[in-house]
């Protein structure tokens, strides 16, 4: 693209007579808005997790859960600081329930994701119905639907929040609501949803209710099963090894609207292809020990560890032991729109 034209003593008071009706001149900003390639403020960045976990108790001494509503440390990106940005479209958090406690009910206009990292046991109700949580399940909380978390086990249960956001903020679109109770009221049986839509089967007159997934948990116990099923073919991925993303099974788009999530398994040794996309993706090593080469930077990670790979950064994965990487990102937004791009080198 062409140069920003020169600022003359003539057009710089134009400028100057012109802002005073707010307007400016597209001229002298064309080159910072429509860029040739992706220009993010986003940084690669790693949180260790021990690192998390230490802040997080804390935090845990410092505020109850229900004071807090959410008891949430911010993992913001270091080139996004104070926006509560991890990426330019994506909010993470790192969310504590200590033994015995509640975050109370609400519902907002913002979807999350919870991908669970440490405890078992403790409960999120949403829609009312209640789901116990392990490591390493995916569980989701449609936008407006009711949602509050307990912890009735003798251990602290640490999961990753992902929302949207900064999306959501961009569109001017946020509400939220408290509800009268704590707790919401529970009128379905636990393993419910996943009865009537995480068996291959629906309900036969099923036309689906929404851009999302009626199956709120995706338990790892059963994607892990198909990963090391599918790891036995041997077809892995130049880029991504195995790389699978969940799905809404009423329509075979991704679970959610605005996030698409990912899981997939590096088998011991492998190395990935560089590989980029436009899609900024928090990754999290859920099993594993390796390297991930984001840009020119190095991040050795290890379970439980998050990090940020930003839009259209190059990156290779390295696997020293068989790993697990769960991952999200804008990915369905960027589809629908058809700006979506991928860069598989020549692999
Ligand atoms: O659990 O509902 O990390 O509303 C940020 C906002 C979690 C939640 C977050 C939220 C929640």
């Amino acid at each position: 693209m062409q140069h920003a034209p020169a600022e003359t003593p003539e057009r710089k008071a134009f400028y100057a007579r012109i802002d005073k009706q707010n307007m400016t001149p597209l001229w002298a900003v064309l080159n910072d808005l429509i860029t040739p390639q992706p220009k993010s403020g986003c940084q690669p960045v790693l949180w260790r997790f021990d690192d998390i976990r230490a802040a997080m108790l804390e935090a845990g001494s410092l505020i109850t859960a229900k004071e807090a509503e959410r008891r949430v440390l911010i993992l913001e990106n270091p080139g996004l600081r104070g926006q509560s940005k991890a990426t330019t479209s994506l909010y993470a958090g790192v969310q504590l329930v200590m033994p015995g406690e509640v975050a109370p009910a609400h519902r907002h206009s913002q979807s999350a994701l919870r991908f669970v990292l440490e405890g078992k046991g403790a409960h999120t109700a949403v829609d009312g119905e209640r789901t116990v949580m392990s490591p390493g399940d995916f569980v989701i909380t449609p936008y407006m639907a009711w949602h509050d978390h307990g912890n009735q086990t003798d251990a602290p249960m640490f999961w990753l929040d992902g929302l949207d956001i900064p999306m959501i903020q961009m569109l001017d679109a946020s509400f939220v609501e408290r509800h009268e109770a704590e707790e919401q009221p529970i009128g379905k049986l636990a393993g419910e949803s996943s009865a009537r839509f995480g068996a291959n089967l629906l309900p036969v007159d099923h036309r689906g209710n929404g851009p999302t997934s009626p199956i709120f948990n995706y338990p790892y116990d059963r994607t892990r099963e198909a990963l090391a099923q599918l790891a036995k073919t041997g077809a892995f991925d130049a880029c991504h090894g195995i790389k699978m993303r969940y799905t809404n099974p009423v329509t075979g788009d991704h679970a959610m609207p605005t996030m698409g999530t990912f899981i997939q398994l590096l088998p011991k040794g492998f190395k990935t292809a560089r590989y980029r996309s436009t899609d900024a993706t928090i990754f999290v090593a859920m099993e594993g020990n390796g390297r991930s080469r984001i840009g020119d930077e190095d991040f050795a990670w290890g379970p439980k560890d998050i990090f940020v790979v930003p839009s259209w950064k190059a990156v290779t994965h390295e696997a020293d032991s068989e790993s697990v990487l769960f991952s999200f990102s804008d990915r369905p937004v960027q589809e629908k729109i058809g700006v979506w791009r991928e860069d598989r080198g020549n692999a």
